[in-house]
């Protein structure tokens, strides 16, 4: 038959009918992808028993030639028309399902195609190799609407339009798991603007080398992405009233290193060279760099003691020196040789810790003290307390962490400085967020709230769940936090307790609990969470840092020593738990929300990047993956909003080319629109599913669906038929 109503149709020949499979029957999906040919569109199967009548490969076509399958109604979804195949826009698809969706991203992936649009949105789809999409000539065509296709190019292009029209601040907000392109693709727009936006100081080659040492610094190899950002941040590029970059401000939200162990620091990964990169030649457009945003070669000295430093701490190993398990730094004094190399010293520690202390200035003696004991209050005298090995070697990397976090908080003070701000506010901006990538959805991060998730739909149930004070989730971990005798399963127990009313909650067996998110709901293991909560870095190694002579750690411990000292609060309610700390949840919560407030203030433009496969392969497009990523961000429910009305359009031009045919000779001469609509008259089109522009024809949904196939039956003959049938009965 020729209807699209799903429900009419029992059997189907797919080599005739357009129509796609649901998604969710991986069984099927694999299948379809093992056996598919040219035009995966025209295949259908039922969910419950596949009954595939399987595709052949025919040599003389050179793809899957399909047979018939038998197909459950309720299962089948229309596929678009093959003149819909690979649309810029995915509003413009006449049948939007998850599979329509899916295979249009999959030819344009397959094509070279990058990106998408997804009605306001631009889908960029990580190619993992070198495009032909970028540099002058691009930017000129963008600049000049030469080029309409999606492009970060055009995103950039319209915050920037929008900027000096209306005065206002812009956002470009990208976002994407771990590897999916996001910081090049914010690169790619900061490039865009500092062509549109270069002038004579040549502040636009400063904000582009900013990009270099941040990544040097602040960047790792991980499994998931062989340069991932360990921090976010934001780059607010300010322009002139004549459109002129001026200056330039970032902020970045804390590098999140992880256990700093991951280095002991560099060597345990047993990686240390990435394929494809050369070290020496980084290294080099780095010095540039500095050179660039004129950090002086004392601070760059600066800067790599400090690198220096965290890699020895790194090295400084205990022994247990007890039955309580209780510690003491490692002595090596027989070998030991001053990290310059020469001159032996007599020192009863190791070289590391002898090393790290010069580094950072301070006395080695109280490095090993501050390493290996904390103070505590016993009546009025402070005694020091020997440390067990976990709490040693959690000091020794929180201690490591601060130093190399100062020294990232520091460098963005330098290059901020050096870009230069003057005065703000001008509502000529554009601020491009980076964040870092959530790197799993099945742990419980606290960065896996996703911001993009927050924008598109009425998360507030959830967001109850981890907010409200006092019971809400952070709340309570932070209580949790601070009382020593808490463990993870007393915080699991105080969580059902406590938030069982909520419907996105769902207390599971021992430690678990489940959480209903945006993206659906996702299983919690507590173990571990107060420990990861908790900030190990004691107000011993503080007060050490703070007397070092070192400037750059002493200036941040220091002001944190003061930061602290302000907010301590002895009528604060906690009592006697430790108040003045703030927890690592809470102080991620802080900066997002501040981040939140920012970006409200502007107009936003979303990016959001897929990876297309876990490889960091070029060409390799895995369905499951891209699927959940689509999901998870919304992007078909940010297509159906943007869809009401006419969303399929085509030029006069291009519809008179593909159905012009059916007309009779004596309308060919005339003009595209009147053409379109002498088509339209003949179809015997219902008006109420079109529009007629003076360029353009508009469709409702899957208009474009049903001419095709009217088409499709003149060409093979029957339509003429049809027409003399339905002739007769009138
Ligand atoms: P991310 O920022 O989203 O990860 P990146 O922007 O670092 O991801 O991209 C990862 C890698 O993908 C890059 O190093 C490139 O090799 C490649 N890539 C991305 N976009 C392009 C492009 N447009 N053209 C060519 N190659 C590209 V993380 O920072 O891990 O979340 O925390
Ligand atoms: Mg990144």
């Amino acid at each position: 038959g020729g209807s699209f109503g799903s429900k009419k149709i029992k059997e189907v020949d797919p080599g005739e009918l357009p129509y796609v499979l649901v998604p969710e029957e991986k069984e099927c999906n694999r299948r379809l992808e093992e056996k598919d040919g040219a035009s995966v569109a025209s295949t259908a199967c039922s969910s419950s028993v596949p009954q595939f009548r399987d595709s052949e490969w025919n040599d003389n076509v050179g793809y899957f030639i399909k047979k018939v399958v038998t197909v459950s109604t309720g299962e089948l979804l229309p596929a678009n028309p093959e003149i819909l195949e690979g649309v810029d826009d995915l509003i413009q698809l006449s049948y939007l399902n998850e599979p329509s969706v899916l295979h249009n991203l999959y030819q344009r992936h397959s094509r070279d195609i990058i990106y998408s649009k997804a009605g306001p949105v631009l889908i960029a789809i990580n190619p993992f190799k070198a495009v032909q999409l970028y540099g002058n000539d691009f930017v000129t065509a963008y600049r000049q609407k030469l080029l309409d296709s999606p492009h970060v190019y055009a995103i950039a292009d319209a915050a920037y339009t929008e900027m000096m029209a209306d005065e206002r601040n812009q956002s470009i907000i990208i976002s994407g798991e771990s590897g999916a392109g996001k910081t090049e693709t914010a690169k790619i727009a900061m490039q865009y603007l500092a062509a549109l936006g270069g002038g004579s100081s040549g502040i636009e080659c400063e904000v582009l080398q900013t990009s270099c040492i941040l990544e040097a610094f602040g960047n790792a190899k991980t499994s998931r992405n062989d340069n991932s950002s360990r921090f976010g941040k934001l780059i607010e590029i300010h322009f002139s009233a004549t459109g002129k970059i001026w200056g330039a401000k970032i902020q970045t939200y804390k590098l999140n290193l992880k256990t700093a162990s991951e280095y002991n620091y560099l060597n345990q990964s047993a990686c240390l060279a990435i394929h494809d990169v050369d070290d020496a030649e980084k290294f080099h457009v780095l010095m540039e760099a500095f050179k660039t945003i004129r950090i002086s070669k004392e601070d760059q000295e600066h800067a790599f003691e400090m690198l220096a430093a965290v890699l020895w701490l790194g090295n400084i190993s205990f022994k247990v020196v007890d039955t309580e398990n209780h510690v003491e730094v490692v002595a090596d004094e027989g070998k030991m040789r001053s990290c310059s190399g020469s001159r032996p010293t007599i020192f009863p520690g190791s070289s590391a810790t002898l090393c790290a202390a010069r580094l950072i200035g301070c006395n080695a003696q109280d490095l090993m003290v501050a390493l290996s004991t904390k103070r505590i209050q016993a009546g009025k005298d402070n005694v020091a307390k020997k440390l067990t090995l976990q709490q040693a070697i959690d000091t020794r990397d929180a201690l490591a962490k601060f130093v190399y976090a100062s020294l990232f908080d520091w460098l963005v003070e330098k290059i901020n400085r050096s870009l230069a701000m003057g005065k703000q506010h001008t509502g000529r901006s554009i601020s491009i967020l980076d964040i870092y990538g959530f790197e799993s959805f099945k742990e419980y991060e606290l960065d896996g709230i996703d911001w993009a998730k927050v924008e598109f739909k009425d998360n507030q149930e959830c967001l109850n769940l981890f907010e409200k004070k006092p019971i809400g989730l952070i709340s309570l971990l932070d209580e949790e936090s601070n009382f020593p005798k808490a463990t993870d399963m007393t915080f699991a127990s105080k969580l059902k307790q406590h938030l069982n009313a909520n419907p996105c909650f769902k207390g599971e067996r021992g430690g678990a609990f489940s959480v209903r998110h945006y993206a659906g709901e996702v299983l919690y293991d507590t173990s571990g969470f107060l420990e990861k909560n908790r900030d190990p870095l004691h107000s011993d190694t503080l007060q050490l840092l703070a007397s070092c002579s070192s400037r750059l750690p002493q200036l941040f411990a220091s002001s944190k020593l003061n930061q602290l000292q302000k907010t301590a609060n002895p009528s604060s309610q906690l009592g006697a738990f430790d108040s003045h700390k703030q927890s690592v949840g809470t102080k991620f919560k802080g900066q997002l929300f501040k981040l939140m407030q920012q970006l409200e203030n502007s107009t936003p433009h979303f990016i959001r990047c897929i990876k297309p496969n876990s490889k960091q392969l070029p060409g390799a497009y895995e369905r499951d993956l891209v699927l959940e990523q689509l999901r998870c961000c919304g992007v078909l429910e940010v297509v159906r909003i943007s869809k009401s009305g006419y969303p399929t359009r085509m030029t006069h031009q291009e519809f008179t080319r593909r159905y012009g045919f059916l007309l009779s000779e004596n309308n060919i001469c005339l003009d595209p629109l009147s053409m379109s609509v002498a088509i339209l008259q003949q179809f015997d089109v219902l008006p109420e599913t079109y529009q007629v522009g003076y360029t353009k024809l508009y469709f409702r949904v899957g208009q474009i669906g049903a001419l095709e196939d009217m088409r499709k039956q003149f060409l093979q003959g029957t339509l003429e038929v049809q027409k003399c049938f339905r002739g007769n009965r009138a």
